[in-house]
């Protein structure tokens, strides 16, 4: 019993450990007493200082850091692994689940109807990995809790649960050849290990907003190209499986039923790219499969982590954030409206400066604008040819640039010029003066350093760190 107990309260078991050798001592010098004893007792100390107490601190931490994972569960993936790179990656990858019903096809013609039945057509199955704060890794309406106020998304958030999925969806844009294609996913919170939120406060934010935008051929109604959003950098798939412009291929293009690219979002951070054969095994565990309803049932997303292959999203288009994008824009964690701060795009007619709204807007609005959340016309890759705000609302621009293909320009329709600015494409490109921004260092070197998980070594930085911050305070309590 003593020592079973000994195993579990395992500091006693490495004093009384250290204290064999001198143990041995004493009865072997008689040291009961007297200058002896307190000799033996001092090497007993040493002993125990050297080598028994950074024995336990080593043990306590990785006991520490075993429970921990098993709390904290799974961390984003960082790889932006291919099927085009790996032989064994040529079958389509397969999902379980029921699939989505198929929308009865309108006429086909310059209307609401066509242009609604597009975005249903080819609305994206997604892979919504979870991590350990599944209820923020949800993708939800901006306005769940009834309102267009994102500053009390995080706040209301638990009184909506089990959630009803949503998607942001619309078709951007028509021009001669192609069909452009907006998915976006809500999250109510950017979250990070805690560990690395003890760091640093530049790893998490409220309010998430990342996507992708797909290319359909006009004639054949095929989805050519997706262009996924994923940490501030745009990554290109084409059907060529090759490209001539800017961006590399970053993988395959999976369609289920022919129509709906199957998208795999990271949790936490809610990267987002285009699921590959290679990630069948992200299937396991942490996961939701969400897929547009249609007409089916409408099935709401558990808020833990549990494995769901039948939820169901609804598409709700951006039409409100456009109502609100060029005003009132808030400032600081203040006023009302979506968006805070502006993005300047030009000059408008009458000399007035023409400005959109640059952030989702937020109470924790103190952090660097790289890590704030963004609609997607903020979305600006900093490795690449093109101004901020032309991706969303000139897409051809964007895709030709990148993929090196030559696409019309000649733009027929454009929803966010339509109802942000109540004007035709050719005026608004008129009235823009826009700038390309360049990041400094490899687009693709810092992704690699992030890694998936939280190594042992940041875990005992981290003891360190604290131990420093205690030794500190203790010197100033003590002084
Ligand atoms: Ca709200
Ligand atoms: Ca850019």
């Amino acid at each position: 019993m003593r020592q079973a107990l000994r195993i579990v309260f395992f500091p006693w078991l490495i004093w009384d450990l250290v204290a064999a050798g001198p143990g041995w001592l004493r009865a072997r010098l008689g040291a009961e007493r007297g200058a002896k004893r307190h000799l033996v007792l001092a090497l007993h100390t040493l002993l125990y200082a050297c080598i028994g107490f950074p024995a336990t601190v080593l043990l306590t931490g990785e006991i520490l850091i075993s429970a921990n994972e098993q709390l904290i569960g799974e961390q984003a993936d960082y790889r932006l692994q291919s099927d085009l790179t790996s032989g064994e990656a040529q079958r389509a990858p397969a999902l379980p689940g029921p699939t989505t019903p198929e929308p009865a096809q309108p006429a086909r013609e310059d209307s609401e109807a066509w242009r609604r039945h597009l975005v249903e057509r080819f609305a994206p199955v997604l892979v919504q990995k979870l991590a350990h704060h599944p209820e923020w890794d949800i993708p939800i309406r901006l306005d769940f809790d009834g309102n267009l106020d994102p500053r009390d998304n995080v706040e209301r958030e638990p009184a909506h649960r089990p959630h009803r999925a949503a998607l942001h969806g619309e078709l951007t844009a028509e021009t001669a050849d192609s069909y452009y294609l907006t998915y976006s996913l809500y999250h109510a919170k950017d979250y990070d290990h805690p560990l690395r939120e003890w760091f640093t406060d530049w790893t998490y934010h409220d309010s998430d907003n990342e996507g992708l935008m797909l290319r359909v051929d006009r004639e054949r109604l095929e989805v050519v190209q997706v262009e996924t959003w994923f940490h501030n950098r745009f990554l290109l798939y084409d059907v060529a499986g090759t490209s001539q412009g800017t961006e590399p291929i970053h993988g395959r293009i999976h369609l289920e039923n022919g129509t709906r690219p199957i998208v795999y979002s990271q949790p936490q951070g809610h990267g987002v790219r285009l699921f590959q054969t290679l990630d069948e095994d992200a299937l396991t565990r942490d996961v939701k499969i969400l897929r547009w309803q249609g007409d089916g049932p409408r099935v709401a997303v558990r808020a833990d982590r549990s494995v769901q292959v039948d939820a169901t999203y609804e598409l709700v288009s951006f039409d409100a954030w456009y109502a609100q994008a060029r005003g009132p824009l808030g400032s600081e964690g203040r006023g009302v409206g979506i968006f805070e701060d502006a993005i300047l795009l030009g000059t408008a007619p009458d000399g007035q400066p023409l400005e959109i709204g640059r952030f989702i807007a937020g109470r924790d609005y103190s952090k660097m604008g790289w890590s704030r959340p963004k609609p997607p016309w903020a979305w600006d890759d900093g490795w690449d040819q093109i101004p901020v705000f032309v991706w969303h609302f000139f897409p051809s621009y964007a895709f030709a640039s990148h993929s090196g293909r030559a696409l019309s320009h000649e733009y027929r329709h454009s929803r966010p010029v339509e109802k942000t600015f109540g004007i035709a494409p050719a005026a608004l490109l008129q009235q823009l003066r826009l700038e390309v921004t360049h990041r400094d260092g490899d687009k693709w070197e810092s992704l690699a350093d992030r890694g998936d998980t939280i190594t042992r070594q940041t875990y005992w930085q981290a003891f360190e760190l604290q131990f420093k911050v205690y030794l500190n305070y203790l010197w100033h309590a003590l002084g």
